[in-house]
């Protein structure tokens, strides 16, 4: 035994106890000691079965995620996880797994190696494994088939989505719910066992239908996979991996299964993938905020606006169980809001993402207000008026005359300057950004924006509070466009030059889908109305800098008022349902503004688009850094995956240009400095990491060091 695995015994049953805080996994030491119990137990004629239980809040989340980047294609350590669970299954005496919290990954299989598994109601199940950019390396992909049936399996391995131990029941995965104390009411299944023959999961293949009852299901899936999971290779290596199981024996299931799950450890997307996961779990650590900085209660809040970013706000906080007043300038103002919040609520009941109960009830929380003395007792408030800085400070003056000392003054603003909009303010100490993405209600991202003054239990409670609302809160410094719409510029900027030098609309957009993007650069202005930049670009046209080239293509359609979907016209043309087709009109308007700008025309490749639009952005990224308005490259990664659109198999811009290679990159923004000019000059950060060999990832770590 090892103090990661304790074994006691309750008269003639043993329970074994997993104790790796926080959540189980199973790191090195683990495997080991659960073994040397099992063998103990085997060899104990006292004992006659035994029961697997985790210490904490959860069962077994998992292999051990840190050891991946240890491995060597030589080294598969996850070697000792395979014979561990074959000897679990031998085991004479029956094992009992007692799942609570999670059984992830490497946790479900060795609980199907259990002869039987018991849960709590609340505990949930799954495969995740492809959200890593892997699939399950220990028989997983063998295992659950011969117990929840081939599509459910093929389902599970595929999309990583955890399911409930009330669905893992009624499948057959779990044997029994336990509703009171788990691990003394699993003692009392495993007495009953006892005497019973351990049923092996390997041996267990009714479940497996034929191969042509399985072709159409697997069929289904790759389809599913192309159109859900574009990009990413995990999850067909796990279709693959599951219908071996039905056409191989369990040996050679397992060892096809091992060789695609190696191939997908040591591919880049797995590397980005994991990139990914810890970075979403390091935003929330800010350096100067202690974890146990004292938050401030949020449980009553205001919105201010009830346009669509307002609306939607309200959306989150009511859709979190938090009661939420809405209040605009006038009665109709409201009902507008309102009506426009019902709708989005009746498309989700529609598209069965909700129920009627759950909307009402939501909508109970939701209390619209024309006043602001209604504000007296509230822990937040959230501004999301009109993107102007006039109007914002009016509100902020009438917050601090209606909200109690302590409440959280907050603004959805996109763009315009924190301090200033405190300044309107006597308590600038309570103000920060909380710039929600559009729609807020479906969006992850929540760019937490610190103001000179914003305290630290200010920003403590807005990032817990992102979490709350199933966001997920970035801390980023207060410069114009904050991070993602500061970077944001420089991309939609190169797209539309591409567009004024020769490339086609859609060609710009289609080759930032293929490099994986949700959305391409013009299209998804279409989609954010070409109208809110070209407003901004108006009202700060005096910070242009002389003899450094504009865009101008943008400018004027809006001119023309081509605002995109919302004028059914912008860089496409589009029908009432929002279908947007190429529009052959702003093809000959480009090419006319072209000529008279002296632009000269010609052809630009693909991979001259993604450069251009994904080093601009880059760039600026690496400046963002430098002058320390985001922590850590990984922060901006986070902003890019969650509010933009980013492939996630990419592992995030700063990420990506790490694996492309810092020196080969910085190269090619010189190549572009030379041919555009000042625009490019690379960000003196990102020609130091290139010449030095370094990366972003080494410059998180050392600034992490240096924390
Ligand atoms: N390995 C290492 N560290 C882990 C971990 C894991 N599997 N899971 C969580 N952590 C760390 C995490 O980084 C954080 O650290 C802390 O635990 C709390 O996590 C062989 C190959 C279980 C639902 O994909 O989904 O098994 O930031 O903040 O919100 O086939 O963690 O405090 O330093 O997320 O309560 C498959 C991953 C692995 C599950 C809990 N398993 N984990 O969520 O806490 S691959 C997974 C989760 C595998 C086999 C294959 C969640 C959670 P820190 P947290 P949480």
């Amino acid at each position: 035994m090892n103090n990661l695995v304790t074994i006691s015994t309750h008269d003639d049953i043993a329970v074994i106890t997993i104790d790796n805080p926080p959540v189980n996994a199973l790191s090195p030491g683990v495997p080991e000691g659960i073994l040397a119990a099992i063998d103990q137990v085997n060899e104990s004629p006292a004992l006659r079965a035994a029961v697997v239980i985790g210490a904490g809040r959860t069962f077994v989340a998992g292999a051990d995620i840190k050891e991946f980047g240890k491995m060597t294609s030589g080294s598969r350590s996850r070697g000792s996880l395979l014979p561990l669970l074959l000897r679990i299954e031998d085991s004479k005496k029956p094992v009992v797994m007692a799942i609570h919290g999670t059984a992830f990954g490497g946790g479900l299989e060795l609980a199907m190696a259990g002869h039987y598994r018991v849960a709590a109601p609340t505990a949930q199940v799954g495969q995740p494994e492809v959200k890593l950019g892997i699939i399950p390396g220990a028989g997983g992909t063998q295992r659950l088939p011969r117990l929840v049936g081939v599509a459910k399996a093929v389902e599970m391995c595929a999309n990583g989505n955890p399911i409930s131990a009330r669905e893992a029941a009624a499948l057959g995965l779990i044997d029994q719910l336990i509703e009171g104390n788990l691990a003394a009411e699993a003692v009392t299944f495993a007495r009953g066992v006892a005497s019973q023959p351990a049923r092996k999961t390997r041996e267990r293949t009714e479940k497996l239908g034929s191969a042509a009852e399985c072709a159409p299901i697997f069929a289904a899936a790759r389809d599913l996979a192309h159109k859900k999971q574009r990009g990413l290779m995990a999850p067909l290596a796990a279709i693959d991996a599951v219908e071996a199981a039905t056409r191989l024996s369990f040996e050679e299931g397992c060892e096809a299964e091992a060789r695609l799950f190696t191939e997908c450890l040591f591919s880049d997307q797995s590397k980005a993938l994991i990139h990914v996961f810890f970075s979403e779990r390091e935003v929330g650590k800010i350096p100067d905020i202690p974890k146990e900085t004292p938050a401030i209660p949020v449980n009553r809040v205001a919105v201010v606006g009830s346009g669509t970013m307002g609306g939607g706000i309200a959306m989150v906080f009511a859709n979190a169980g938090i009661p939420v007043m809405l209040k605009d300038v006038d009665q109709e103002a409201l009902d507008l809001g309102l009506g426009k919040i019902k709708k989005n609520y009746a498309s989700s009941v529609q598209r069965g993402r909700f129920t009627q109960a759950y909307v009402d009830e939501r909508l109970q929380l939701i209390k619209p207000v024309l006043s602001y003395d209604a504000f007296s007792d509230v822990d937040m408030v959230v501004e999301a008026v009109f993107e102007g800085m006039a109007l914002k400070k009016t509100v902020f003056a009438e917050l601090d005359r209606a909200c109690r000392s302590g409440t959280i003054l907050a603004t959805n603003t996109s763009t315009l300057n924190i301090d200033e909009i405190a300044g309107a303010t006597s308590r600038p100490e309570s103000v920060i950004g909380t710039h929600f993405f559009s729609p807020a209600n479906v969006m992850r991202l929540l760019e937490i924006v610190r103001g000179k003054a914003s305290s630290k239990a200010v920003i403590a409670s807005c990032l817990q509070l992102s979490k709350k609302l199933g966001k997920i809160g970035v801390l980023v410094g207060n410069c114009r466009g904050f991070v993602g719409n500061r970077m944001f510029g420089p991309y939609r900027r190169e797209a539309q030059f591409l567009v004024e030098e020769g490339a086609e609309v859609q060609a710009v957009d289609e080759a930032l889908v293929e490099f994986g993007n949700a959305m391409g650069p013009l299209a998804t202005g279409d989609l954010a109305g070409l109208d809110v930049g070209w407003r901004i670009r108006k009202e700060y046209r005096y910070l242009e800098k002389p003899g450094i080239r504009q865009p101008i293509a943008e400018d004027r359609l809006c001119e023309l008022g081509r605002f995109g979907q919302k004028t059914l016209k912008g860089w496409y043309r589009y029908d009432e349902s929002r279908r947007a087709s190429v529009d052959p009109e702003v093809g000959a308007l480009v090419r006319k503004w072209s000529a008279d700008a002296g632009i000269p025309q010609r052809q630009i490749t693909a991979s001259e688009i993604v450069d251009r639009c994904i080093y601009a952005l880059v760039n600026e990224g690496a400046r963002i850094l430098e002058e320390g308005y985001a922590l850590r490259a990984a922060d901006i990664d986070i902003i890019y995956l969650n509010g933009y659109g980013f492939p996630p198999y990419r592992g995030g811009p700063m990420w990506h240009v790490d694996t492309v290679g810092l020196r080969k990159v910085y190269q090619r923004i010189c190549e572009l400095h030379e041919q555009h000019g000042e625009l490019w000059a690379p960000a003196p950060l990102l020609k130091q990491l290139a010449e030095a060999g370094k990366t972003f990832a080494d410059y998180d770590k050392q600034q992490l060091a240096a924390a």
